[in-house]
């Protein structure tokens, strides 16, 4: 494991309009907040015993930094690059620079949607992929992750 610390340490990072959740197109991505989203993930890292660092930015830049400074301190990644997820090579080559194990993450089932929503990015050099479970699919993921790290 990479990281200096102790305790297990997973990054849950939300791209570009995340930060909307709640009140962006609740038809497809529901009516939970991002805020009551990573409540309910700070609960379960608890219950499974790992820290949990969470953050969000509408910037392709901003998130690239956020992810190169998890190097020696974080033991997972999960991801929800938004619609970076379809476009961004950037983003990719910065989880993949950072050799964490990354969970990536849809809220919506993206393969039900436009076709420009079907490839991504990341699904090549990601751990596991889960998409059109709402935001249980954070949860998920975070259980995934803790079980990957405790093999
Ligand atoms: C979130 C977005 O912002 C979109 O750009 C993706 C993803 C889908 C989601 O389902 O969480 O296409």
């Amino acid at each position: 494991m990479p990281a200096t610390s102790n305790k297990t340490l997973i990054a849950v990072v939300n791209g570009p309009n995340l930060n909307l959740l709640g009140t962006r197109e609740p038809e497809v991505y529901g009516s939970d907040t991002l805020e009551s989203t990573n409540a309910r993930l700070e609960e379960v890292a608890a219950e499974l015993g790992v820290g949990l660092t969470t953050f969000q930015s509408n910037h392709e830049g901003e998130i690239v930094d956020y992810l190169h400074g998890l190097r020696q301190s974080h033991h997972a990644v999960i991801v929800n690059p938004g619609g970076l997820t379809h476009t961004s090579v950037v983003l990719r080559d910065a989880l993949a620079s950072i050799a964490l194990p990354v969970w990536e993450v849809h809220i919506s089932n993206v393969h039900r949607r436009e076709e420009f929503r079907h490839r991504s990015y990341i699904s090549a050099i990601a751990e596991g992929v889960v998409c059109g479970l709402g935001i249980f699919g954070y949860e998920a993921a975070l259980r995934a992750a803790v079980r990957h790290l405790k093999r």
